[in-house]
Order: C-alpha cells, then structure tokens, then sequence
C-alpha cells in the first residue's frame, strides 16, 4: 500500500467520525470545472495587434518565456492542464483570435477561433468566452460602449454582437455551455459632472448587443463590474449597482471578481444574495493586493470562504468558476497550476466540512461549539484527501509539479525569444 493510500484511509477514517464521507466529496470535487484564463500565459497581449495593453489594468514583470504564439499557448496550457486534477474549461479573450487573415475585432467570425474549438475537443475542455473592449485604438478618451460618440460606439456594439456568435458557436461545438463575460473599462480619471448619462448609453449599448436571443444550452451571457480602473478612478461605469440591475432585469449571469471591489469588501458575502435574485453566477477568482492587482490566487481567507459559500449553500450548480489573475514575475505555467489548484483545495476543504451538522450547532444557538468545531477542524488532514485525489487522477502529488514546470522552463520556455 503506497503511503499516500495508507494517509488517505486515515483522513476518511477520520472524517468519517464527523459525518463527512470523503468518496463522495471527491466525487462532487471531480465534477467541477474551472475555467482557466489564457491571458495569464502571455501577460494579456493576445494575437490581434501589437497595440498597448489598455483599459485600466496593467501586467508587471518579464519572466521569460511568454507564449507568442497561440501554438506557444497552446503548448503551455496543455503542461498546466496535465497538473491539474479534473476535466476543465480554457477562458478565452477576442483577442486571441488564431488566424493568418488580418481582421479586426468589429470583423472576427467563428472561424477566426476554429482552431481553438478543434484544440478544445481533442482535449475534453469546455470552452469560455470574452469580448475584448480594451487594447484597441477604439478605446476613445477612456470610453467604449459608453462612449458619447457615436461611432465609437456601434464599433463595440458590433464587436459585442460578434462576440456572442462566437460564444455560440464554441457552446455548439465543445457540447458544453459557452460563458461569454462583458466587461468594459469605461470611466473618467477625475470626478465627472455627470454620473447618469454614460450608465444610460452603457444599458442602451448592451440591450442592443443582447437584442438577439441565443440558445441557452450554447452560451450564456455574464457582465462584470468594477470599482475603478488605472485611468479610471473616480468613475467607473459598469459599477456593481448598474450590473447588478442589468443582470437582474435581462437575466443575464452576473460576473463578481474579487478584486473588483472597496478593499475591506469580500465578494464571499454577496454570493448567497445574488443567488437567491440571479439567474446564475459567474466568478472571477483573483486576489487584490492593495488594489485590483491580480495577483495569482493564495490559499487565503478569502478563498476559502468562497469556497465554503459554494459549499454549505449549494451554489456549485448555479456558479460558473473562472480565473482571473497576471503575474509576468513568475512561471505562467506555474501560475496556472497553483492558482487552479488553490481554487480546487479551497472547495475541496469546504466539501470536508460537516456542514449540515454546523448548521444546527447554529441554528441551536450554540455559538461557542460553533467556534469550537470550525477552529478543530482547521487541523484535519485535508491534504491526505487532496493528495489521494491527485494521485487518482494521474497529476502530481505535493509540489512534484514544480519540478516537471523547471524542466519545461528549461526545454521549452528558455528556447523561446
Ligand atoms: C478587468 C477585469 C477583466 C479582465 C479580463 C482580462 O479588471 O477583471 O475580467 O481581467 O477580461
Ligand atoms: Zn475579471
């Protein structure tokens, strides 16, 4: 019996005692799927144009051996996946468009992402999707579908339509639903004089883009709010009040990244409402630093209690998990692998929970065994279970994936120029 066997029997031995059966935790654990980002692999620059990265947010660092190349990319995520327990999802940008024509982002068709989707399938991945409203001269004075000038505008509404068909298309082909997130940077630097209008011209310009109705089995339709931007720090347009009553009244998914809000305010704490009025949930795991950084995602408080939300409130069905995070000051490769692999640790822990039992201690009003509980079970052995989880499903236990991602840096990351 190999030593993790023998830990793992002790862990569901364990467990057990507590109500908590650690064969079907894994089970449920084996059905989630989490979309990992592509833009973390070659610091958000994408295919489309050598143009600046723009819209507010900003990548640091210049660790060797970005993907320049949607091959370079696809070799990359292949080496991330292989580390990584479980059947997953790939979050594309428009801007990672894989073809030799020369289009533009008002112009990009389903067949500019056709070699992805081919890639998607021979892999078993889902695929995920995003309109790209930034990096693009079209980015006018801060402004995209929010723009006052016109032109400007239908620009983005075009992209945004084309965006959708492309998501469509994705769902149709991989047999799995294509999330297709909305995000703009739209905003003003120094207080504006007028809050209404822009948020006025945003709704318009989206009901334009969602005029066409999409089967729901193909692709779902999420918005992603925001705080402030670089560039945008007094005003953002897309806020979390204006989503929250977009999403709602069109009943699209409503996107909660976790950096996008006041640094105090935890997006842990809106799940359970959003569930309860929302026709589903999408998720940008990323941990803020200070600001909206996007820095690679820790085993902290934060995600825990995400975890935990999903868990005890049975929002797994209803919530769609992406990443979301650019560190150019390390590996990509392994930037991939510890935040897809903190964000499935930090479910699992929740799954070991006995949460059904912690639920009466509460309701029973016996506040101080609820404390008691959750501390003690702090120290179980949730590792063995993790352990035995990754050697079941062929990836690397423990750290031994960082010596496979060194020897990859080494034979192909380093030979690139
Ligand atoms: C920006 C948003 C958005 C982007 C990606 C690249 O603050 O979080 O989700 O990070 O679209
Ligand atoms: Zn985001």
């Amino acid at each position: 019996m190999t030593n993790i066997q023998q830990r793992y029997d002790e862990a569901k031995a364990k467990y057990a005692k507590l109500g908590v059966d650690t064969e079907a935790v894994l089970k449920k654990l084996n059905e989630v799927k989490i979309s990992m980002h592509v833009w973390q692999g070659d610091d958000v620059k994408g295919f489309l144009s050598d143009e600046e990265l723009s819209g507010g947010i900003s990548v640091t660092g210049n660790y060797p051996g970005a993907a320049t190349t949607p091959a370079e990319l696809r070799q990359d995520l292949e080496a991330a996946y292989a580390m990584i327990p479980g059947k997953h999802k790939l979050n594309l940008h428009a801007i990672y468009l894989d073809t030799e024509e020369d289009v533009d982002l008002d112009q990009l068709e389903p067949k500019h992402f056709e070699k992805w989707v081919s890639w998607a399938k021979e892999q078993g991945l889902g695929l995920d999707f995003n309109p790209t409203f930034f990096s693009h001269p079209m980015f006018k004075d801060g402004f995209t579908l929010a723009s006052p000038d016109a032109s400007v505008r239908q620009f983005w509404i075009e992209h945004g339509k084309r965006a959708r068909k492309i998501a469509a298309y994705m769902g149709q082909e991989t047999g799995q639903v294509c999330v297709n997130n909305f995000w703009v940077p739209d905003g003003y630097k120094d207080n504006p004089i007028d809050r209404f209008t822009p948020r006025e011209r945003l709704m318009t310009a989206l009901d334009e883009i969602f005029a066409e109705e999409l089967p729901a089995e193909y692709t779902l339709d999420a918005v992603e709010s925001k705080l402030f931007g670089l560039g945008a720090e007094a005003y953002t347009v897309g806020s979390h009040e204006f989503y929250m009553g977009y999403g709602l009244t069109r009943d699209k998914l409503i996107c909660l990244d976790a950096g996008h809000f006041h640094p105090t305010e935890v997006i842990s704490n809106k799940l359970s409402s959003l569930a309860l009025f929302s026709k589903g949930i999408l998720l940008h795991v990323s941990r803020p630093v200070r600001w909206d950084s996007d820095h690679v995602v820790i085993m902290d408080d934060e995600l825990q209690e995400i975890g935990r939300e999903l868990v005890r409130n049975d929002l797994l069905a209803k919530t769609h998990i992406g990443l979301d995070f650019f560190d150019a000051t390390i590996n990509r490769v392994a930037a991939w692998v510890i935040g897809t692999r903190n964000t499935q640790k930090a479910l699992l822990k929740a799954m070991l929970e006995p949460s059904d039992e912690l639920k009466e201690i509460e309701l029973s009003g016996d506040f101080t065994t609820r404390l008691a509980l959750t501390e003690e079970l702090k120290d179980y052995p949730f590792a063995d279970v993790w352990n035995y989880y990754c050697e079941s499903q062929g990836v690397p236990v423990g750290l031994d994936w960082l010596t496979t991602v060194k020897e990859y840096e080494e034979t192909v990351l380093q030979e690139r120029k």
